[in-house]
């Protein structure tokens, strides 16, 4: 079974701006901005949604980076996320029942409160490389197996 998620990362000059997750899945852990799609709504659609909901900010210009795939050992659900990256907006970032918003250096983002994936995808995504990958986790901290490549 597949679920389809967006995931975005706002770039702007030499930061990203990740958000604390406050509750629910990845809680405690700095990430994009996203979630699943609703029914009837569209990729794009459902991304700016979830920024605005997340992060208090309206989007103005955006690409989509890549598409990851995401599994836990014993259950067969993938979540197939596509992942876009942001680089205008309108608006001033919110904390939202959800996530604390922070702008971190691109020297200085935080893998190691992150999703253990983010280090290996995050610097194609911020050169502007197109990628794949699939993420097999054994826990939220542990990555049992993954393959990532460039796309052209
Ligand atoms: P609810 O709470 O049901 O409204 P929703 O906001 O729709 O949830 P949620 O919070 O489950 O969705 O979305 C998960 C978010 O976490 C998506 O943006 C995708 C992202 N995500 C999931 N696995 C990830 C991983 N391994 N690495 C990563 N982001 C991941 O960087």
């Amino acid at each position: 079974m597949k679920k389809i998620l967006t995931l975005c990362i706002v770039h702007k000059g030499d930061k990203v701006l990740l958000g604390m997750k406050k509750r629910g899945f990845g809680q405690g852990k700095w990430n994009g901005f996203g979630g699943k799609l609703k029914e009837g709504e569209g990729l794009v659609e459902a991304m700016k949604r979830e920024v605005r909901e997340e992060a208090g900010i309206s989007l103005k210009e955006f690409e989509e980076q890549g598409v990851l795939e995401f599994e836990f050992l014993g259950n067969s659900e993938i979540l197939e996320t596509h992942v876009f990256k942001a680089l205008d907006f309108e608006g001033e970032p919110q904390e939202t029942e959800e996530m604390k918003p922070c702008w971190f250096p691109i020297q200085e983002i935080p893998f190691d409160s992150m999703w253990p994936d983010d280090r290996y995808w995050y610097p194609l995504c911020l050169q502007g490389k197109r990628f794949k990958g699939r993420f097999l986790f054994k826990d939220q901290n542990t990555i049992q197996e993954y393959s990532l490549e460039q796309l052209p």
